[in-house]
């Protein structure tokens, strides 16, 4: 017995080994954002305990629009519900072998995208199923009370109901407001909320941008950027639209410690409407330069067939990951006007 258990421990030494040695020589130790010391091995940045992977697809996330449970009260006013729950252990693959910590709305960074019209109620029943306290701050017009500052919510199941009119029109950033603010941002408690206008804008190709970073080794600078969270994602798979159509992107710049970002567009120009609020548009440039929780709407169409890139010009962002390519396919409801109107 003796013998047998003594061949296991060599075999297990054997094993482990390398790794321990391999480990103990590239050991760095780290003090958290939240103060903890904490020792890395290399690549796994953040001690913090984690139970599940987030599966998240930025292609999904790009056109996903939540418009929530519909009611409607006896004079008329449209009543969506939501239903957002925090959690703050979980783990993602946020580049090929580069897991992180994220603190996730609905189990994704970022969280849904919530959208309304001008004028509905907003029910949205927040449960924090975290470990620390979070909130729910909407950006927007909204009752003291209702601004997810002064009321922490308790983890493991803390609750709290947000109730508040759509207002104004536009595109606005939601996140987490509990201190150190930094910390619940950048592990990615945040999300985008659309207020449509009562007349519908022009139809169009939607989608929704959230520039944001990772610091992955908690020296309070990203490591990575990205538009949707995951680096180079939409460079290695563009996004597809056609000649002709309306493009309306929602941009909301959600990067921490860094003061500003920004957005190129190649061979084309769009039109920007700040914050969205507007239904003229304020500049039409292929440039637009954003602090943190800056955002507006870009609307644009492209003339010409091919693969056009997006990008940072900050150019350390889009070569840490902040980039992405439009393939713009032939419309082929340009074929059915060229057929109408014969133009051969
Ligand atoms: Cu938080």
């Amino acid at each position: 017995m003796i013998l047998l258990l003594s061949l296991v421990l060599a075999f297990s030494a054997i094993a482990i080994l390398p790794t321990f040695s391999d480990a103990q020589s590239t050991s760095k130790t780290f003090v958290t954002h939240s103060g903890a010391i904490i020792q890395t091995s290399g690549e796994v940045i953040d001690p913090l305990y984690t139970v599940s992977t987030v599966e998240f697809d930025p292609m999904v996330y790009l056109r996903d629009f939540n418009y929530g449970r519909v009611s409607q009260l006896s004079d008329g006013t449209i009543v969506r519900e939501f239903t957002i729950v925090a959690e703050d252990d979980k783990i993602m693959e946020v580049s090929p072998g580069v897991f992180y910590n994220v603190w996730t709305f609905n189990g994704t960074v970022p969280g849904p995208t919530i959208r309304a019209t001008e004028g509905d109620l907003l029910r949205i029943h927040f449960i924090n199923n975290g470990s620390k306290s979070h909130t729910m701050h909407f950006h927007g017009i909204h009752p003291a009370g209702m601004d997810g500052v002064f009321e922490p919510v308790g983890g493991n199941g803390g609750q709290f109901v947000y109730e508040f009119v759509a207002d104004p029109v536009g595109v606005h950033p939601y996140h987490c407001h509990v201190m150190p603010l930094e910390e619940h941002i950048v592990h990615g408690l945040y999300g985008v909320f659309i207020v449509d206008p009562k007349e519908d804008r022009l139809p169009a190709d939607e989608m929704v941008m959230v520039l944001n970073g990772l610091d992955t080794d908690f020296d309070t600078e990203n490591n990575f950027y990205a538009a949707n969270t995951i680096p180079f994602y939409y460079q290695h798979h563009p996004i597809q639209i056609d000649t002709d159509e309306l493009i309306r992107i929602y941009v909301v710049n959600m990067v921490e410690f860094d003061p500003i970002n920004n957005l190129h567009l190649h061979g084309n120009l769009y039109k920007y409407y700040p914050t969205g609020t507007d239904l003229v548009p304020s500049f039409y440039t292929d440039m637009i330069t954003l602090s943190q929780t800056e955002r507006g709407i870009i609307e644009f169409q492209y003339d010409y067939p091919g693969k056009y890139l997006f990008h940072a010009h900050k150019v350390e962002f889009s070569e840490k990951g902040w980039v992405g390519i439009f393939l713009v396919n032939e419309s082929t409801k340009q074929d059915v006007r060229e057929l109408e109107y014969g133009t051969q």
